[in-house]
């Protein structure tokens, strides 16, 4: 297979991208009006974040957004996926807008669009307005969702005339149980099952949002990015494979399945608060023009065994009704993770079989890995497997219009701190000097050899 055979075998059309989010790498975090999130209340806190860095820089991106932008444009893909940041936007998270917030969004869009890069915005990337965690509960309480959806309304009333392909949330099972659950993420509550509230918010946030942005423009194209990842049993044992299920429950159907099929797993709805869970449920399950999937790894899970975990970055505590183990025979990234090309075929095609014809067009919307260095021959074979993987289960009927590396620059990643790199594109951050990775060269020139066939 030769370089631009990657991804020649890819139909014409197909959506090429990269992806970033708001906190991971503006910085500019008191600029023009913003308010504070969660995640500057989270990341202030010492021991939050393992290397005690804050995103107050990041990547600086807020004014090197323009440098960015080339180095998507010379990279050769399509889109680029960002996240808009609420508390640029609705400094409060709710009340008035603060037209300066918009400003940064309408210039980053205006170069993309310069460029002839398609714009795909996240409306929500985990960093919630503190105000609204802070006197209203968020999402713990329902009416941030309708906040929320006010919110939408605002971008879409001055992005809307040059976007139309948008991301309500990104990956609501992380956001719940991370931050609400297991509290190693901002907002940092250790609710447990008790968090089970917050999806359900999270998602009748979804799908006012959906709503408003229709409403604005006939054109919106939306969708969601949800993480999947296959999940299996660590032995045939029966308490193994109820552990798993239950897992495989919260990870890959608590928000796929009322947005597919309309309706929560067995066992769910009743822990579920609204006065018309009916009512919520026509909404989110109203159909998406397209679903995008983050994807990184399979987990295997077995029962507790009376012990607390740490697994490839997640902290488990002891009580909890399943327990992750470690997969063997493949390698893992500096993060941990195990590099499993072949299980994106098989969660793609098992997305197939289990939404059948309630599944819309999908986009990868995340795929990636951390390692160190510029020459990181890794992520180049971590790509090439991945893009293998994609490309097979196309072959057997998956219907997939795009792909999107995470991430175009190394960044804040989260509760990790700045140790942690994914990007195509290596920062240094005292210098904010970038330079592209040996993956970032491979990739252009993949691109590029495709796109020049006969
Ligand atoms: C995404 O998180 C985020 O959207 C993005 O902001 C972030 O920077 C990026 O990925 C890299 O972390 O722990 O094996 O049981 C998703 C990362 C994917 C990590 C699913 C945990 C759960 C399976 N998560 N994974 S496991």
């Amino acid at each position: 297979m030769t370089t631009g055979e990657v991804v020649s075998r890819f139909p014409d059309g197909f959506l090429w991208g990269v992806s970033t989010s708001a906190f991971q790498i503006e910085g500019a975090l008191e600029e023009d009006g913003r308010g504070p999130s969660v995640w500057d209340a989270f990341t202030a806190v010492p021991g939050n974040v393992k290397d005690g860095t804050t995103a107050a820089t990041a990547c600086d991106h807020y004014h090197r957004y323009r440098e960015d932008v080339a180095l998507i444009h010379d990279l050769g893909v399509v889109a680029y996926r960002f996240s808009i940041a609420w508390p640029r936007v609705v400094p409060e998270g709710t009340g008035p807008v603060n037209p300066a917030g918009l400003d940064f969004y309408d210039r980053l869009v205006d170069e993309l669009c310069a460029r002839g890069l398609e714009p795909v915005p996240t409306l929500f990337h985990w960093d919630t307005p503190l105000a609204l965690e802070e006197s209203h509960g968020g999402w713990r309480h329902r009416d941030t969702a309708a906040h929320f959806a006010d919110y939408a309304a605002a971008v879409a009333d001055r992005l809307g005339d040059r976007v139309t392909r948008w991301i309500t949330l990104n990956e609501p099972a992380e956001h719940t149980l991370l931050g609400h659950a297991l509290g190693q993420h901002a907002p940092g509550h250790t609710l447990v099952f008790d968090a089970l509230p917050v999806a359900h918010h999270l998602l009748l946030g979804h799908g006012l949002a959906a709503e408003a942005l229709r409403s604005a423009s006939g054109e919106a194209r939306i969708g969601i990015a949800n993480s999947h990842g296959p999940v299996w049993p660590a032995s045939d044992d029966h308490a193994d494979k109820a552990a798993a299920d239950l897992y495989d429950l919260l990870l890959n159907r608590l928000f796929a399945d009322p947005l597919l099929l309309g309706r929560y797993p067995e066992g769910i709805a009743e822990l579920m608060p609204a006065a018309d869970l009916a009512a919520d449920l026509k909404l989110i399950g109203r159909p998406l023009d397209w679903y995008g999937v983050n994807y990184y790894q399979p987990t295997k899970v077995a029962a507790p065994d009376g012990t607390s975990t740490d697994y490839a970055g997640l902290h488990l505590p002891a009580d909890l009704p399943f327990t992750p183990r470690p997969i063997e025979d493949h390698p893992l990234t500096d993060f941990g993770w195990p590099v499993v090309p072949e299980a994106l075929t098989e969660l793609l095609l098992h997305l197939r079989t289990r939404y059948a014809d309630r599944l819309p067009p999908l986009i990868i919307t995340e795929n990636g890995c951390s390692y160190p260095g510029l020459d990181d021959q890794e992520r180049i074979s971590f790509l090439r497997g991945h893009l293998h993987a994609l490309h097979t289960a196309m072959q057997s009927g998956a219907d997939v219009r795009g792909y999107f590396v995470w991430s175009l620059l190394d960044n804040f990643e989260w509760a990790e701190g700045h140790a942690r790199r994914f990007g195509l594109v290596h920062v240094d951050y005292p210098t904010q000097r970038r330079t592209p990775k040996a993956s970032y060269h491979w990739l252009r020139a993949a691109l590029h050899a495709a796109t020049d066939r006969p």
